[in-house]
C-alpha cells in the first residue's frame, strides 16, 4: 500500500508502525495541494478524494498539526506553513510570557481502498517547552514536551505514544483485522 507524503519524517515513523502489523508501505513522495479548511478531517478527506481521481489503487495520506490551547488552536491545520515560515523559534516567541503551555498533536489518516475513503485519527497531549531541546524527530518535536521530555529527545520512544501512532494503529488494526 502506498503512503503519499512529501515529509520523510512522517514516512519513516509510519513504516516502523506498519511493520508491527506486518504491513509493508511504500513511499510515494509527492507534494499535493491541500484544500483549505478548519478541520484536519475535512482537509484529509478532500485531499484523498482529489488524489483518488488520479491514483486508482489503494493509498493513504496523513494530515497532522500542532494545536496550542493559549493560541486558540493555532497553528492547527496551518502547521506545515507555520513550521516553514516562523518555525520552532517563532512559536516560542509567540508563547513568551504565556503560562498555559498546554498543546496537542493530532493526526488524521485518510485511506482510499480503491472504492471509498475512510478516516482515522489520533491525539497526544503535551506542553510547549520553554526552550528548543533534542535533535531527533522532525518539525515541532524539539518544542513538544511529553512527560518531561521533548519528542525530539525521545527518539524512537516517540513512536510508541505519538498522535501518528494512535491514528495509524486504528487504521492498520481495522484493515488487517488484528
Ligand atoms: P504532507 O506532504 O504529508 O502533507 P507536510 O509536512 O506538509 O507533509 P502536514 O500538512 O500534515 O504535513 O503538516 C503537518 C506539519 O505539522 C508538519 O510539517 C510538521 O511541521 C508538523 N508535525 C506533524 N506531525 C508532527 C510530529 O510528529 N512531530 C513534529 N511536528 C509534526
Amino acid at each position: 500500500m502506498k503512503f503519499i507524503t512529501s515529509n520523510k519524517g512522517k514516512f519513516r515513523e509510519a513504516r516502523e508502525i506498519a511493520e508491527k502489523f506486518g504491513i509493508e508501505i511504500e513511499w510515494l513522495k509527492m507534494e499535493y495541494e491541500e484544500p483549505q479548511g478548519s478541520q484536519l478531517e475535512e482537509i484529509a478527506k478532500r485531499s484523498a478524494e482529489i488524489l483518488a481521481r488520479e491514483i486508482r489503487e489503494p493509498f493513504f495520506i496523513e494530515d497532522s498539526g500542532l494545536f496550542i490551547e493559549a493560541l486558540n488552536g493555532f497553528p492547527g491545520p496551518y502547521s506545515s506553513y507555520v513550521f516553514k515560515t516562523i518555525g520552532n523559534k517563532g512559536i516560542l516567541k509567540l508563547m513568551d510570557g504565556i503560562s498555559n503551555r498546554r498543546a496537542y498533536f493530532k493526526a488524521v489518516v485518510a485511506y482510499f481502498d480503491g472504492a471509498k475513503i475512510s478516516v482515522f485519527d489520533g491525539i497526544v497531549y503535551g506542553e510547549i517547552s520553554p526552550e528548543i531541546r533534542g535533535s531527533k524527530g522532525f518539525g515541532f518535536d524539539p518544542i513538544f514536551l511529553y512527560r518531561g521530555r521533548t519528542f525530539a529527545e525521545m527518539g524512537e520512544e516517540k513512536n510508541l505514544v505519538s498522535h501518528r501512532r494512535i491514528a495509524l494503529e486504528n487504521f492498520f488494526r481495522t484493515i488487517s483485522g488484528k
